[in-house]
């Protein structure tokens, strides 16, 4: 590292975890406490397991002295967001016997159980592993879930992306044993030191490193916004490798302008054979370079912004095996779902089924646990969770489909939403989250039926646009992306972000601060109203405002707010 402070206090941590074990098993084992230690907290992350407790009674808890209601939230680790209906109904088992009974689908292709007490993460992490499935480098300094575009309808290349989405996730994951012996019960590896970690090394990376994989035309994982992108190429009808993109990121904090969301750059192209060497270089140069020092300034599009795009892709170019090409060009329609049925020449159909916010769970009248467990229970097809937090019921044989569809509609499932709904998407939040400085999930519904009271009025119901809220700047909904972005300052207040490109290549900025549900109605509804008078045919809400004004776009992926500091960095 280049970089001449004292390291973070988690680098401390890392190196004295014995390979990610630290004191788990006692703190788990501690009945007098809900919680586990503080350093264990940081360590269960690399398990894909967070502590955290219930905000909305922090309050009254600590009125009472009583500690904090603590439990715990666990990711799993589900590349390309693959699973068979028998793995669902693992998922669907666990998280009503051993956490909160509902399910979260992320924006990162997988599910989120929440509220899960500290005697039933061992069962959970059980029930999951007796499915094949795990939580490994979920969350923590590693590589995280590994997420590639969701197309079954275009079979051969779905599959190969899908292959390739696994290979780089068994690829980076770390080596340690940690997590079978810890969750699984599986033996000691005596003191942990007969391991290595070749690729991630002792103390893992600086900070979370996120891959995406992207088949255009469809942009559904938002590949700009992650660490390390790769972009399908393909020429007569298969994949002849993949454009390399480096350097993305959403997170910043609020009033420091040298935190700031960035989109990736692309760096070239490569061949699939060659694709995880070209992982690994990415990887190994943030490992050996990344600021260890400060865990704000941590991930790669900081590594990136203070050496320069030219001596990072050096340092990459001196680990490959075979050179990097010149980038193939690439064009993107579009960054949402395709909501509904959609049928193969052979009869076999795909579904698509809208999730609000993620949230699978039983709501009067939309029976989505119950309508999903029945679905699954027919073990037919694949179950295919979308970065946008939506839920594809794939490969369903033309004979089934009308079964499938009855169930669909007996459980209300098969509902119309309207053009911003079914492009909306919200972070956690509260109650959960402990970064949030202000609701998302729980308040954008109710903020899209006003929006959309206002789209009727205009004649825009049908229209896609896209709208995405977090409760913090963190930007776990990827809002510096969508055409409109809302991002928690305070409770019931937002920061609005607007012009963000449909097809996920071009960032928003800010457009009005610290606005309330009203002041966000009052602010967009003349903007729906000019936008369904004076757009241009087939022209995007973001691209409109960019065009007429509303919001400036500056140089390209650093068109962000008002940050100067950023600008300076590029
Ligand atoms: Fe995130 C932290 C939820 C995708 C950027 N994110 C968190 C934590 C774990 C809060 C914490 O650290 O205590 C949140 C847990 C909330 C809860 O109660 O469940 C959380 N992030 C989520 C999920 C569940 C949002 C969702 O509604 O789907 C997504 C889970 C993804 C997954 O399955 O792995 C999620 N987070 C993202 C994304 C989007 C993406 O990766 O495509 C981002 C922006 C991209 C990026 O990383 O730059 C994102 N999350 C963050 C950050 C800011 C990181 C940064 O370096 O800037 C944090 C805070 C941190 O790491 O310090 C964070
Ligand atoms: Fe929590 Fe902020 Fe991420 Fe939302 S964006 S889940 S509030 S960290």
């Amino acid at each position: 590292m280049d970089i001449d402070r004292p390291l973070s206090a988690n680098e401390r941590i890392k190196e004295n975890s014995r390979f990610l074990r630290g004191t788990i098993s006692e703190s788990l084992g501690r009945s007098e406490t809900g919680a586990i230690s503080d350093d264990d907290t940081q360590l269960t992350k690399f398990h894909g397991i967070y502590q955290q407790d219930d905000r909305d009674l922090r309050a009254e808890r600590g009125k009472q002295r009583m500690e904090k209601a603590f439990s715990f939230m666990a990711r799993m680790r589900v590349p390309g967001g693959i699973l068979t209906p028998a793995q669902w109904l693992a998922a669907e088992t666990v998280g009503r016997e051993r956490a909160n009974g509902t399910l979260r689908l992320t924006t990162r292709q997988t599910i989120q159980f929440h509220g899960i007490l500290k005697g039933n993460l061992r069962p959970l992490m059980r029930g999951l592993h007796d499915a094949m499935l795990d939580t490994i480098a979920a969350c923590g300094d590693v590589n995280r879930n590994v997420i590639a575009t969701v197309d079954p309808w275009r079979r051969d290349l779905h599959a190969e992306i899908a292959t390739l989405a696994r290979d780089l996730s068994s690829h980076l994951l770390p080596r340690s044993k940690a997590w079978h012996e810890i969750w699984i019960g599986d033996e000691l590896v005596s003191g942990g030191e007969i391991e290595d970690e070749p690729i991630l090394g002792r103390t893992y990376l600086p900070r979370k490193f996120k891959i995406a994989i992207a088949l255009p035309p469809h942009n559904d994982v938002d590949v700009l916004a992650h660490d390390l992108g790769f972009i399908a190429i393909v020429e007569d009808g298969r994949i002849v490798g993949y454009t390399v993109t480096v350097g993305g990121g959403m997170g910043m904090t609020h009033g420091e302008t040298d935190t700031y969301p960035r989109a990736a750059s692309v760096i070239g192209f490569c061949r699939p054979q060659d694709v995880l060497n070209v992982a690994e270089s990415v990887v190994t140069v943030q490992r050996d370079y990344g600021d260890r020092s400060d865990r704000k300034h941590a991930r790669l599009k900081y590594t990136i912004d203070r050496m320069g795009l030219d001596r990072f892709t050096g340092l990459v170019a001196e680990r490959l095996s075979v050179p990097l090409e010149p980038a193939r060009d690439y064009a993107f329609a579009a960054m949402g779902d395709r909501l509904g049925w959609a049928e193969e020449a052979d009869g076999t159909a795909h579904y698509t089924l809208f999730v609000e916010n993620g949230r699978v769970h039983d709501l009067p009248g939309r029976r989505l646990l119950s309508g999903l467990h029945a679905i699954a229970a027919l073990d037919v097809g694949r179950f295919i969770i979308t970065a946008n937090q939506n839920l594809v019921l794939a490969d369903i044989p033309a004979d089934r489909r009308a079964t499938i569809a009855g169930l669909l509609a007996e459980h209300g499932l098969d509902d119309d939403v309207s053009g911003l709904r079914r492009n909306a998407m919200a972070c956690v939040a509260l109650p959960t989250c402990g970064l949030a400085l202000a609701e998302s999930e729980r308040y954008l519904p109710g903020l899209i039926t006003r929006l959309e009271h206002e789209l009727e009025r205009f004649g825009l119901r049908e229209d896609d646009i896209s709208i995405r809220m977090t409760g913090c700047p963190n930007g776990c909904a990827r809002p510096f992306m969508s055409e409109i972005g809302l991002v928690g300052r305070t409770p019931g207040v937002y920061n609005l972000y607007l012009g963000g490109a449909y097809d996920g290549r071009r960032l928003s900025k800010l457009h009005r601060k610290d606005v309330d549900g009203d002041a966000i109605v009052a602010a967009l509804s003349p903007l729906f109203a000019a936008y369904a008078r004076e757009r241009t045919e087939g022209e995007r809400f973001g691209d409109y405002v960019i065009r007429v004004g509303i919001v400036h776009e500056t140089k390209a992926g650093l068109d962000f707010h008002e940050n100067i500091a950023a600008e300076a960095g590029g």
